[in-house]
């Protein structure tokens, strides 16, 4: 979706996909901890300093594990990123009108401090709307009862868009880097193209203001300048205009098929501000259930080095957000319903496991180069080199202060899967060479040339940089390349060095004017020691992609080995690393450092011809976790009964809605309209009969994947599809979620009472990405029924207490959740014994067990709960220590629900409930645990 095509192509393409689916502030004598944060055209400034901003996406409240957070957070800093982009989700924190939760799960003031001291810088992203594949888009679900446009300079929604900004802005204002914390920049609204009022887009900078923020201010633009406004200029503009582009878009059947959404090159939308890449694709909505493995591969490495090596030399842009970094788990009712389910993996770099993946490994290969080479923070357009071969075409950037150039070399057509070579002739401000490049498959690089390299002046070279540190006087460089590819480096000297080949094969010739050129095959890595030629000793590493991704960077200490490390640093001789470790390996240490420490403890280790610290590490130890048995079950659908005692039910009997989508006929029945969010909703209709009911007709709207079923006199009628409305928008006039269901005959006699139970699930609310205000507010639970020509009265029952641990998203209205049958301390025990694999009739059932497990305490077990196919039309929903993490939907793609720890006790009892929803007479699959890695590290999660 580029440049010029048009909103409304866009905008289809997405509702198919997605329906589917001031001026720098000058530097001033620091007082302790504060510091100015501006910007220009190239980069933000931090007291001055460039920054060039590579961000990752997370979303605090896809990980119910706040313990955990430090985990993703480390692993993100890990692959070489330098900040996070942060959405606050609205809904998450508010269960009701003038009601926010900020603690346990939903303590964003903890995620920041942690931002802080990791050193992260945050784009802090609260809204109001969000979007985010999050129920409702963020917008908390009671605003769908508030009068008046959502997204809009409504008062009604004025006053509670304030209320959510009075409440999350200063959390964030206090952790700014303006104040010695980490968020440096405040983003505005979400991809606000549709619809819009620039007063609103106005006044959520000036409230934001007004709470104290002063750093920066930004908003994502959706998907191409075509969209306007930008908010670059006029009412309700923002000082750093970004651009959020998916060129991918969301097809993860089709992994191979490149730029369905265009050549994804950011624009930059302001002439005073650096070209910002919002949200950049890195991973996609499963829209097509292929299972999110497919969406990683469809934005695999390869699509990382030619989009985003393109995206920052076309663009220039200095500013990033990876979307998503780590995706996480739809947990409760968090799904938005059209395009997720519960997993949001993403098919992001780090899993919904935090297993680190290929992704991961070219964002370190992408992230330590961009976040170690200062000069890509302020660069021009510039002369590309020549190349001798018109199907590789070149593209340069240089800074204008150091002369640095970043030349992009790629396919000139970047679909193709070719093996290329070229001759590039390429004017350095070293001198001119003529320097051959290979580009195997679909492949790009951007290659540096002219730069101080610590001590070192690099030149030129055609392999990448991956980071260089110095540590004591003594300089270490990666180089890398493909896998067989030619590669050549040219360092100067005053004088002819000392050049020792330690490893590998590198040929090197040093002309009598200075120039040390080396040339090479990237095949293992290479090791190559230089010394004298007036400068400070270089080790030169020079590697191929795979071994560029062994290598760590924290702070000036490099590492290479293990699985992941943390950090690492030298303190008085000693190298501190904390590292995890899928199987025993060797872990090197770049630096000064004699001894080693591991994960705390005291490490052998010995020093090496290349002068670096070398230790074997062990494994983690086998675990096994306990199979699921001696279960309890218990049936839980009593509302069926024409006995069942319903009279403390809310009587549904208000017969106008604020929402703006009318029922035909009174009364209406939408579930929130009487205070009912979240998950499933049961009504009882009760009348006399007439004798000649022939059909009930019923309309319901559960949210795309949902189901209603329905009982008359505890006969089960049968049950229909709720969220197979035509389109999310359209109002409900058209009978959205129909059923007819048959009246057996002599089952209703002339003059009895009779009483119609209908339960009906909420998928979650639908987003309201065209601000539109129809798609969030349209309704869910029943819409219309005909039953009788009697009349009727109708009862609703939905969640009864709202859980203050857990939240409004957790615990729905099942009979077993209005008890508490799904909490810890319920006494599931006196249940009688009944396996979930039992044939179940349509209805409700309940079972229960708990499980023991014992992870070593040093070691890393990621958890997932593993669903067997089972036969018939059911759904369970998955409680674990009381939490909802899910529900499996049978012969939908996902099986394994992931139980993070925390929420499940590693080291310690843990109680498993389930909720089988049967529609139909169902023999359910069996049930689980299952390690999803074994790792010796992590972090403490209590
Ligand atoms: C963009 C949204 O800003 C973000 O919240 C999320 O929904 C993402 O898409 C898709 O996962 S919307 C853009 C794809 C039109």
């Amino acid at each position: 979706m580029r440049a010029n095509s048009k909103p409304t192509a866009i905008i289809t393409a997405v509702l198919t996909a997605a329906a589917l689916l001031m001026a720098p502030a000058p530097s001033h004598p620091a007082q302790a901890e504060t510091h100015n944060v501006g910007y220009d055209r190239y980069s933000l400034t931090v007291d001055g300093q460039r920054v060039l901003l590579w961000a990752g996406e997370f979303h605090y409240f896809r990980l119910p594990s706040p313990a955990l957070w430090r985990d993703v957070l480390e692993k993100i800093k890990a692959a070489g990123f330098n900040g996070v982009s942060l959405y606050f989700d609205w809904a998450y924190h508010s269960a009701a009108p003038g009601k926010y939760d900020f603690t346990g799960v939903r303590d964003v003031d903890r995620l920041l401090r942690l931002t802080d001291e990791l050193g992260l810088y945050v784009v802090a992203r609260p809204g109001p709307y969000i979007n985010a594949e999050t129920t409702g888009g963020g917008l908390p679900a009671w605003l769908k009862t508030v009068p008046g446009r959502a997204r809009s300079s409504d008062p009604n929604y004025t006053a509670a868009y304030r209320d959510w900004l009075a409440h999350i802005d200063p959390i964030i204002a206090k952790h700014q880097v303006t104040r010695g914390g980490s968020v440096i920049v405040y983003n505005a609204e979400n991809e606000y193209a549709a619809n819009t009022d620039p007063a609103y887009m106005e006044d959520i900078q000036r409230q934001a203001r007004a709470h104290g923020i002063d750093v920066p201010i930004s908003h994502n633009q959706c998907c191409d300048a075509s969209w306007t406004p930008t908010w670059a200029t006029g009412q309700g503009a923002v000082q750093i205009p970004g651009v959020d582009d998916y060129p991918q878009a969301f097809e993860c059947r089709e992994p191979d098929v490149w730029g369905t959404w265009g050549e994804g090159v950011t624009e930059r939308l302001s002439p005073d501000a650096p070209a910002y890449a919002a949200e950049y694709q890195a991973g996609a909505i499963d829209a097509g259930r292929a299972g999110y493995d497919k969406c990683r591969e469809l934005t695999g490495p390869k699509f990382m080095k030619v989009y985003y090596k393109s995206n920052l030399i076309t663009s220039g842009a200095t500013m990033f957000g990876y979307y998503m970094a780590f995706g996480g788990t739809n947990w409760g009712r968090l799904a938005q319903p059209n395009d997720v389910y519960t997993s949001y993996d993403y098919g992001a770099p780090i899993t919904e496991n935090r297993q680190l993946t290929a992704n991961y490994d070219e964002f370190k290969r992408q992230g330590l180069f961009v976040t170690t080479v200062e000069p890509l923070a302020k660069t021009d357009p510039a002369e590309a080199p020549a190349s001798a071969n018109p199907a590789v075409r070149t593209e340069a950037r240089a800074n204008p202060d150091t002369g640095t150039q970043f030349v992009l070399v790629r396919h000139a057509d970047r679909k193709t899967d070719d093996d290329q070579s070229a001759n590039l002739t390429w004017n350095t401000p070293d001198g001119t060479y003529t320097l051959p490049v290979n580009l195997k498959g679909r492949d790009a690089k951007v290659l540096v040339a002219g730069y101080d390299m610590g001590g070192q002046r690099l030149a030129a070279t055609t392999s990448e940089l991956l980071t260089h540190t110095t540590a004591g006087k003594r300089d270490t460089a990666v180089l890398y390349g493909t896998e067989g590819s030619a590669g050549t480096t040219i360092l100067r000297y005053d004088s002819r060095p000392e050049v020792e080949v330690l490893n590998g094969s590198v040929k090197s010739t040093y002309s009598g004017d200075g120039e040390l050129r080396l040339d090479y095959e990237h095949q293992g890595l290479a090791r190559v020691r230089i010394t004298g030629g007036g400068r400070a000793p270089l080790l030169l590493l020079i590697g191929t992609d795979a071994e560029a991704a062994k290598f760590w960077r924290s702070g000036e200490t490099l590492v290479r080995g293990t699985d992941l490390v943390r950090s690492a640093q030298v303190r008085n001789g000693t190298a501190v690393i904390r590292a995890d470790l899928a199987k025993a390996g060797d872990i090197e240490v770049f630096g000064s450092a004699s001894r080693m420490t591991l994960n705390g403890k005291h490490i052998r280790a010995r020093t090496t011809s290349s002068g670096t610290l070398l230790a074997h590490a062990k494994g983690p130890r086998p675990v096994k976790l306990p199979s699921l048995k001696h279960w309890h079950a218990k049936q839980g659908a009593p509302e069926t009964s024409p006995d069942f005692d319903d009279s403390s039910w809310k009587v549904a009997d208000h017969t106008t809605t604020a929402g703006p989508i009318k029922p035909k006929s009174p009364p209406v029945l939408y579930a929130d309209d009487y205070g009912f969010h979240h998950g499933h909703v049961w009504y009882r209709g009760h009348f006399t009969a007439t004798g000649s009911e022939k059909t009930v007709n019923l309309n319901a709207i559960t949210g795309k994947h949902g189901v209603y079923q329905v009982w008359l006199n505890g006969h089960y009628l049968g049950s229909a599809a709720g969220g197979e409305q035509k389109d999310a928008d359209a109002p409900i006039n058209e009978n959205p979620g129909p059923g007819s269901f048959t009246v057996p005959a002599g089952l209703l006699q002339k003059g009895q009472k009779a009483v119609l139970s209908v339960l009906v699930e909420n998928m979650g609310h639908n987003d309201d990405w065209t601000a539109d205000d129809h798609r969030h507010k349209q309704p869910r639970g029943l819409v219309g029924a005909e039953i009788t020509t009697n009349p009727v009265t109708w009862r609703i029952q939905g969640t009864r207490a709202e859980d203050p641990v857990r939240g409004p998203l957790s615990t729905g209205g099942l009979y077993g959740e209005r008890e508490g049958w799904h909490l810890p301390s319920a006494r599931t025990g006196s249940w009688p014994s009944g396996a979930p694999t039992a044939t179940v009739q349509p209805g409700v059932h309940w079972y229960s067990t708990s499980a023991r497990l014992a992870i070593p305490e040093d070691q890393d077990v990621p958890v997932t709960l593993h669903f067997d196919k089972g036969a018939g039309d059911y759904r369970t929903l998955i409680f674990v220590n009381g939490w909802n993490m899910g529900e499996y939907v049978n012969g939908e793609i996902q099986q394994d629900f992931t139980l993070p720890d925390g929420i499940l006790h590693p080291g310690g009892r843990n109680t498993v409930t389930l909720a089988v929803v049967a529609a139909g007479a169902s023999r359910p699959g069996g049930v689980s645990l299952k390690a999803a890695a074994n790792l010796r590290g992590g972090v403490p999660a209590p």
